[in-house]
């Protein structure tokens, strides 16, 4: 049976210090690549995603002025900025597949985006005969979500790996946890996994 790790948005604008700093994405990125370190031979694919948007537009309303941090957000992750690079307390040597998202738009799931060869995540997962996948990464109030829920119904078994997530803020992060149990994903420590 054919495993994934799916590590969302890891990206200097969603850690400490960045355009949308989410708290304690540091820890995060420095937890996922501990976790690697023991675990990544026992995923035949390891995705990593980066939120890519267009400089120069709002990215069809997914940057704004005054934004509401719900719909609508402070510029970050501008396609080729320091902002947008995967923050570099990730190491990302063990991962198979960079995907892309949010070029003009917003893209929440990772399921949107694309390798720069124009594979999707879907794709991926479905050549890989990938059944289970295991969830990691920023911001589990929007991405990690979206992502998730995106991956149960592509019809992988999903387990989010609670202590290598982070999110926007607390509230929204402890429903959307709830909403993806109820979806069918299971919460699991990274020391269990
Ligand atoms: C994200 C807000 C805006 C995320 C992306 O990666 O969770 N959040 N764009
Ligand atoms: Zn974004």
């Amino acid at each position: 049976m054919s495993r994934a790790l799916l590590v969302v948005d890891v990206q200097n604008d969603f850690t400490e210090g960045g355009a949308l700093a989410v708290a304690g994405g540091d820890a995060v990125a420095a937890a996922i690549t501990t976790f690697l370190a023991a675990h990544s031979g026992e995923y035949q694919v390891i995705i990593a995603s980066r939120d890519w948007h267009d400089a120069a537009s709002d990215n069809g309303g997914h940057f704004a002025d005054a934004p509401d941090f719900v719909d609508s957000w402070p510029v970050h992750c501008v396609a080729g900025t320091d902002g947008a690079e995967y923050d570099p307390l990730l190491v990302t040597a063990a991962v198979t597949h960079h995907v892309r998202k949010g070029q003009g738009k917003p893209a929440y799931s990772m399921f949107e985006g694309e390798t720069p060869e124009g594979e999707t995540v879907g794709a991926i997962l479905s050549a890989a005969g990938v059944l289970s996948a295991d969830v990691a990464g920023l911001a589990t109030d929007h991405c990690v979500r979206a992502s998730a829920l995106d991956a149960i119904a592509h019809g992988v078994r999903v387990r989010v790996l609670t202590d290598l997530v982070a999110g926007v803020a607390p509230e929204p992060s402890d429903a959307a946890l709830a909403e993806l149990v109820h979806a069918g994903a299971e919460l699991i420590e990274s020391t269990d996994a």
